[in-house]
Formats: structure tokens, sequence, C-alpha cells
């Protein structure tokens, strides 16, 4: 699957087809940094097909496969489970594909598929333990209830974890964000949220999961989501959050471009950081390349961004603001999007364009 043809990379104009995405596919405004948790309404979207149809009452969450035992649970049945809530940084993989050149025909975002929120529900480990898993289990596979074509091929959304991955005691099955219930457009009734990792790892609109003892080949699984440099390479599977982080852009916008205006004197930056690998351990800001640390807050807990903020003494004439995290790995963001065929894992670092008065 992995030799199949993917649509040409684009120099120039975005295509109305990408605008219709970025129209259905709203990012979080990044004045909306400056919330711990992001509110449900500005909470980023990705919805590859249309938001399906479920009726919550007559929903049930079937597990299948190579188990001891099969499953069909209720909503109100998983609710009497055990629950656990998370807060998590989510960023969809394909954030930052806009500012990339050429840039692969896909949803545009620029650095805004990316928000935080507290997640309720059951750990998938006691489901499947529940469930009792066979020996030759190899991957978990998540069957989304939307469907629709990619490349021309049909197919559910569906994704697969291996079994370790599966097992991690933070991966959920969510019923509920901000302590209300999921809204549609974020999977409801139930979802996969997966810690840590990209977006499109945690499933919306969940109705089955499936034990099988081979690697799951799904056009979502197989074919798309892959760190690529050539185009026809079989890839790198994207998994983990690359370190990333942004500010909120100060002063006033201009309506169109949103070019900022800001006011001489001391300015505070206020920003986010995060990593799906390993705590932020550090963040540098920059005033036209003259990088100096940023003000840490405390930690918000392993999978969620974390607060930084620095002062600016702004002068009269127009500048360059940008931002960059480490992360305990030792990995920084780069300066420049780091090269990726289809445009995944782009975590350049920010630019923000001042003109000071
Ligand atoms: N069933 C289903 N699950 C899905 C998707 C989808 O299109 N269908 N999109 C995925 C992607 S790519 C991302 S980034 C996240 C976005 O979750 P959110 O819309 O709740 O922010 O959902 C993931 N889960
Ligand atoms: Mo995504």
């Amino acid at each position: 699957m992995s030799g199949q043809k993917r649509r040409p990379p684009i120099v120039g104009r975005y295509l109305r087809q990408e605008v219709e995405l970025a129209s259905r596919n709203s990012g979080m405004p990044l004045e909306a940094l400056r919330y711990d948790l992001t509110p449900a309404g500005l909470h980023y979207l990705l919805i590859h097909f249309d938001i399906p149809e479920v009726d919550a009452f007559a929903w049930r969450l079937r597990v299948g496969g190579l188990v001891s035992r099969e499953l069909s649970l209720s909503l109100d049945e998983l609710r009497r489970m055990r629950a656990r809530t998370v807060r998590v940084t989510l960023e969809c993989a394909g954030n930052g594909r806009g500012q990339a050149s050429p840039r692969y025909p896909s949803m545009p975002w620029l650095e805004e598929g990316v928000s935080t929120a507290e997640w309720t529900g059951v750990p998938l480990s006691a489901v499947l333990n529940e469930a009792g898993l066979e020996k030759s289990a190899r991957d978990i596979v998540f069957h989304g209830a939307d469907r629709g074509f990619d490349g021309g091929i049909e197919h559910t959304y569906s994704r697969s974890l291996k079994v370790p991955d599966a097992m991690r005691e933070e991966v959920l099955l969510v019923y509920a964000m901000n302590g209300a219930p999921l809204l549609p457009q974020h999977g409801a009734p139930l979802r996969l949220v997966v810690p840590g990792w990209y977006g499109m790892a945690s499933v919306k609109w969940l109705e089955r999961i499936e034990v099988i003892d081979t690697a799951f080949d799904g056009v979502q699984q197989a074919l798309s989501y892959h760190f690529r440099q050539a185009a026809g390479e079989k890839g790198v599977p994207c998994t983990k959050i690359r370190v990333n982080s942004l500010m909120v852009p100060p002063g006033i916008p201009d309506f169109f471009g949103r070019r900022r205006t800001v006011e001489a004197g001391d300015v505070e930056i206020f920003g986010r950081a995060w990593s799906g690998d390993g705590d932020v351990k550090r963040v540098e800001f920059a005033v036209d390349g003259a990088w100096q640390d940023a003000t840490l807050d405390a930690p918000a807990g392993p999978y969620a961004w974390r607060g930084w903020r620095s002062r600016w003494r702004a002068a009269v004439g127009a500048h360059e603001l940008r931002c960059r995290a480490t992360d305990a790995s030792g990995a920084v963001q780069p300066l420049e999007p780091p090269w990726d065929v289809t445009g995944f894992g782009n975590n350049g670092a920010q630019r923000v364009e001042v003109v000071v008065r």
C-alpha cells in the first residue's frame, strides 16, 4: 500500500479544496493559548469525512477478534467502570503543513492545530483485560463510525496500536471533555485518547475494537501518517508529538493579513510549549534573531503543555519574534520547517511579524 500514488505537491496559492478543508476543520485561535484548558468550542478540529450520526442510546462498543470474551458495552456500563481524567495536549500531525513549500494538498494548517483538554473515561487496559487478550494478539484496531474515500480507496476511519502501547494506563476510552459530555465534533459518544501521540491515534466515534495477530494495514495506518522524505517511500509511522511551542501574538492584528501592531515599551510575551517525548525543559524567545531563555511556569502534567513567559522591551520599528522549545529527550525545534513530503511533524519555530509604534 505504501507505493500508492499520492497527490502532487503545490507551490503557490491555496486550492479551493484546501480552503474547504480549512473551513470545516477549525484551528485554535492563538490567543486561546492563554487558557490552561482550551474551552471545548475553541479546541481545534480535524474531521476527515462527515461527523457521523450516532444514537447514543442504541450505541454499543463491541470488542472482538482474538479475545477470550467478546464484549458489547453500553455507555452506561462504561460510565459505571472506574473512571480516570487526564490532561492532554492534542496536536494534529499535519500542523504546520501550510507553511511548507512545496506543500502537500491537504488540511493547510499554519500552526493552530493544537489544543489542551481534560479527558475523562475508562482506561482502555481495563476493557481489554475484561475481554482477555489471546497470546497471539499483536495489534488492537479501533474502528470509527465515519466513512469516506482517500486516494480512491473507500474506508472507515480506523487506526491501530500495538499491545504495549494500547495497555499504557493513561490511554483512555473517553466520554467527557473538560467535565462535560463529549460533543459531536469531538467523537461523541465515545473516543479514544492516546496521550503524547499526534491526534490521528485518538479515534473518534469509536464503535468497535478488534484484536488481530497481524500488522493492521488500513489506509489511515499503513498509507497515511508516515514521515517520508520522498513520495513512494515506505516511511516512518507518525507516533509521538515532536517538541513544539507557540506564543500569543502580542498587540492588535490587522483584519486582513493579521500583521501585529504593538505599543513601544515593556511587553509581556506568553506562550505554551509541549512534547510527546518527555517534559519541556527549556524555552527560548528571540527578537530579530537574538535568543534568550524564557521563564517556565510549573509543569501541568506529563501530557499537557507548559506555560512560558518572557519580557520584551519593544523599540519602535519592524521586528520578528520567535520561540523554540527543548524537551527532556534533548530534541530542539528546528528554525526552518523540517522537510516531509505530505507535511507531517512540522515543528519549525514560530515567526510573528510585529510593528512597534
Ligand atoms: N473517527 C475519526 N477519528 C479521528 C479523526 C477522524 O477524522 N475520524 N481525525 C483524527 C485526527 S487526524 C485528529 S488530529 C484528531 C482531532 O481530534 P479533535 O477534532 O477532537 O481535536 O482526531 C483524530 N480522530
Ligand atoms: Mo490530525
